[in-house]
């Protein structure tokens, strides 16, 4: 792949720049210490749900690297790291006492990043969910939004200030859909009305979360969430059919979150094409005052853009870029969607590279949402990296993926869009999920076999930007040492 855009953009003072990762990715150490299991252990045991059998008893082992990692990071000139907390470490059944050796290890890596003048951004949930709530009805069930309110106010009490900014969920998205509804991700559910009581209980637990953080800490405490809104085009702009499977589409995958979260409302587009599935009476009174709290950041996670058309009807239907094959379908209500092959180049997820899409984004949430500061909290790329003979990994095509699309960023900044700062994913290679060790996305390579971490192109290039505070060109991530 090759560059589209110019280099040499600033950013404003203060634009917050740092790296992302998330627990049951580069932790391992699923055993140790007092953790419980969770869903992901559960599900990559499975055998045929993880390619390769892979699973996260391993990863990074990051849970014993976290000094070097810390290191790593101080390094590299991150001001932010973004990482998930695990919930199973900190209540392993998912409720009731905090296992100390847990809170522990966060605490630890809290003080690290603050000794190393890098500010901590904590998930509370990127996925990991205690297998014990699962057994007790998962998401689809309405207390798992309270247990998790309960874990965020012992992560409150135990963290407290030292954290940046807490956010709540990571792409509630995936949880509710790929693990309820495709069942391509833990718990591998594919029920499609559960889905819906997922997102629902999702939405509800961010609110509850958030509101039992804030007691804890105080009103002014930074909450965030973080979504992963999909861009999707319709293949002929001109066709209300097409049309109508983009508004369907957004229904489910985007305003399913935003509408409660930012406006306060489920939309009744979506309530209606999912009427067949589900009566909505998961939702009670009061519940979307509890979820629509203020936050004071929305966080975006970018990777690429999809175009969409009804379904004729006519020969195998094709799905979305990327996603394995599955006995559900994670597009709810949309049951005449059709995804369309785009024009290249792509990544080794088989997701499309479109920066304009990023522009466009975040574009749209401004205009909808005017006054709520955004900040992108996961952009990145998996290619089939290698290590060349000098040792080195030139990964040019992630270079030049960070360099499009950290100027797809600078230029919503520059059209008016209020976005504080931007988190590469990721620090490491990691756990890619149902892809396991198969899909890397690190800037810093991870040797499964030594778990030796080795600098890409892409790090000496990150670091360069952080250094100097302008997007260095492409070219020169390769003379960087
Ligand atoms: O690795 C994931 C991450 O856990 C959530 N966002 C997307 C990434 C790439 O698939």
């Amino acid at each position: 792949m090759t560059s589209t855009r110019t280099s040499g953009r600033t950013f404003p003072a203060g634009f917050l720049w740092g790296s992302a990762t998330a627990s049951y990715q580069i932790e391992g150490a699923v055993a140790e210490d007092g953790r419980g299991p969770s869903i992901w252990d559960t599900f990559s045991a499975t055998p045929g749900k993880v390619l390769n059998g892979d699973t996260g008893a391993v990863a990074d082992d990051h849970y014993h690297r976290v000094t070097e990692d810390v290191a790593t990071m101080k390094a590299l000139g991150l001001q932010a790291y973004r990482f998930s907390i695990a919930w199973p470490r900190i209540q392993p059944t998912g409720s009731g006492a905090v296992n100390q050796k847990g809170v522990d290890f966060y605490s630890r890596l809290v003080d690290q990043l603050i000794d190393a003048g890098i500010a901590p951004v904590a998930t509370l949930y990127h996925w990991d969910l205690p297998q014990a709530l699962e057994d007790a009805g998962g998401w689809p069930a309405r207390d798992t939004a309270h247990r998790f309110a309960d874990y965020a106010a012992e992560m409150a009490r135990a963290l407290g200030d030292r954290i940046s900014l807490w956010t709540t969920l990571n792409e509630p998205w995936c949880s509710a859909y790929l693990g309820y509804a495709s069942g391509v991700h833990a718990p591998g559910r594919t029920d499609a009305a559960a889905s819906l009581a997922a997102v629902h209980h999702l939405n509800l637990g961010h609110g509850l979360a958030g509101s039992a953080i804030r007691a804890e800490l105080g009103e002014t405490t930074p909450v965030s969430i973080t979504l992963n809104l999909h861009v999707m085009y319709p293949e002929d702009p001109t066709s209300e059919a097409d049309l109508d499977q983009v508004r369907r589409a957004d229904a489910v995958a985007n305003r399913a979150f935003l509408n409660p979260l930012l406006d306060g409302y489920y939309p009744d587009d979506l309530l209606a094409d999912t009427a067949h599935l589900t009566d909505w009476s998961f939702v009670q009174d009061g519940d979307t005052d509890a979820i629509r709290i203020p936050i004071d950041l929305l966080g975006v996670n970018y990777y690429a853009t999809q175009k969409v058309r009804r379904y004729a009807g006519d020969g195998p239907r094709q799905q979305a870029d990327g996603h394995k094959a599955s006995a559900g379908s994670p597009w709810v209500g949309a049951d005449d969607l059709e995804f369309v092959e785009v024009p290249g180049p792509y990544t080794a997820m088989g997701w499309n590279i479109d920066p304009q899409g990023l522009v466009d984004l975040l574009g749209s949430l401004h205009a909808s949402y005017p006054d709520q500061p955004l900040v992108i909290t996961e952009n990145g790329a998996a290619f089939a990296d290698e290590v060349s003979a000098d040792g080195r990994v030139h990964d040019a095509d992630r270079v030049a993926y960070l360099h499009d699309h950290i100027d797809a960023v600078g230029q919503a900044l520059e059209a008016g869009v209020d976005v504080r700062g931007y988190f590469v994913w990721s620090l490491l290679d990691n756990f890619e999920w149902a892809w396991g060790y198969d899909r890397r996305f690190g800037i810093v390579r991870v040797d499964y076999d030594t778990l030796e971490r080795t600098w890409k192109d892409s790090a000496y290039w990150y670091r360069e930007l952080l250094r100097t505070g302008s997007v260095p060109p492409v070219e020169i991530a390769p003379t960087l040492g």
